[in-house]
């Protein structure tokens, strides 16, 4: 059986793809690690919870010997907004924090799952039907540092044989758990303020056309590519995967079907806007589809309608 570790825990992957590990691996497999003191009661009571900086790398050893850990998926990492406003931090626990996962894979034999994101891109990569293998030059400290993790982890695989494998993510959404500092955020806000009554106010601009994707997929593909057959694995890492590309009032349109009375208006972050900006509209997934199966399973109706439903029923209790 699989020992994991899972860092980044109580974020907004980490706290449902534990669950989906724990569930799939045996709960006292999966070791969850967070920088919070107070994860909430699934976490804490579903399995293993340990308190972790991954900026510190003699933490990150004594965890993965003690747990005798061979999988680590390394979630932990400031999302692109906050990191923007302070970029020597985002480098310290997106760049740091990863060379401390990978060193101790290397060390220890551990496979590393690493998430990049479309924010991997920049303004001269091709915005529509971004190939897997294009130009990357990122202009935001987020999208370099998660430029730089791609080569890191690809650097690892060739140079040590680390198993270090990965997937550019695009805007995730979920109910589960709220995101923080990204500038997809407005995709999962907008849910919480329609399902609450409220109005919404979008920091994007109308027509601003970025990959998304529903949690339960971006679950199952990161599992699914863990799980796959290595001799099928032509890139291994930094899969494109998307499942649909969205603008606000695509969302918008969408919710108003289920609830006619909510509104959204406009309010432009400029920061965030000139991030989204930089960021390709529609990626390119196919690589990940032929080398190990990807497929997602939820458009924008369904994903919508789940989003409803689930909040919905968190608000009325
Ligand atoms: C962000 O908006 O920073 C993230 C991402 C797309 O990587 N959700």
């Amino acid at each position: 059986m699989k020992r994991i570790l899972v860092t980044g825990a109580t974020g907004q992957i980490g706290s449902e793809l534990i669950p989906a590990l724990r569930k799939r691996y045996g709960s006292e497999n999966v070791i969850a690690a967070g920088h919070k003191t107070q994860p909430d009661k699934e976490l804490s009571e579903g399995g293993p919870f340990l308190s972790l900086d991954v900026r510190n790398f003699a933490a990150v050893e004594k965890i993965v010997k003690e747990h005798r850990i061979d999988t680590i998926y390394h979630m932990a990492a400031l999302l692109s907004a906050f990191a923007e406003k302070d970029p020597l931090l985002a480098w310290d626990v997106n760049i740091n924090g990863l060379r401390n996962i990978l060193e101790t894979g290397r060390k220890f034999q551990c496979s590393v799952f690493f998430p990049s994101s479309i924010g991997a891109f920049g303004p001269s990569t091709p915005a529509d039907d971004t190939p897997q293998d294009t130009i990357q030059r990122p202009t935001t400290i987020y999208g370099i540092t998660k430029l730089t993790g791609e080569l890191l982890c690809d650097y690892y695989f060739h140079r040590f044989g680390i198993d270090a494998r990965g997937l550019r993510f695009p805007g995730l959404i979920s109910y589960k758990t709220m995101p923080s500092g990204g500038t997809t955020d407005y995709a999962v806000e907008i849910f919480y303020a329609a399902v609450r009554g409220k109005r919404y106010e979008c920091f994007l601009k109308q027509g601003t056309r970025l990959d998304m994707m529903y949690m339960p997929d971006a679950v199952r593909a990161a599992i699914q590519l863990m799980e796959a057959d290595p001799a099928k694995l032509i890139h291994r890492n930094a899969f494109n995967v998307t499942a649909m590309s969205l603008a606000p009032e695509d969302l918008y349109r969408e919710i108003k079907k289920h609830i006619p009375e909510f509104t959204m208006t406009y309010k432009i972050d400029p920061m965030r806007q000139a991030i989204a900006d930089s960021w390709p509209h529609s990626m390119d997934d196919s690589a990940a589809r032929k080398e190990w199966g990807w497929k997602p399973e939820y458009d924008l109706a369904a994903m919508t309608q789940e989003m409803i439903e689930r909040l919905s029923e968190r608000f009325e209790q």
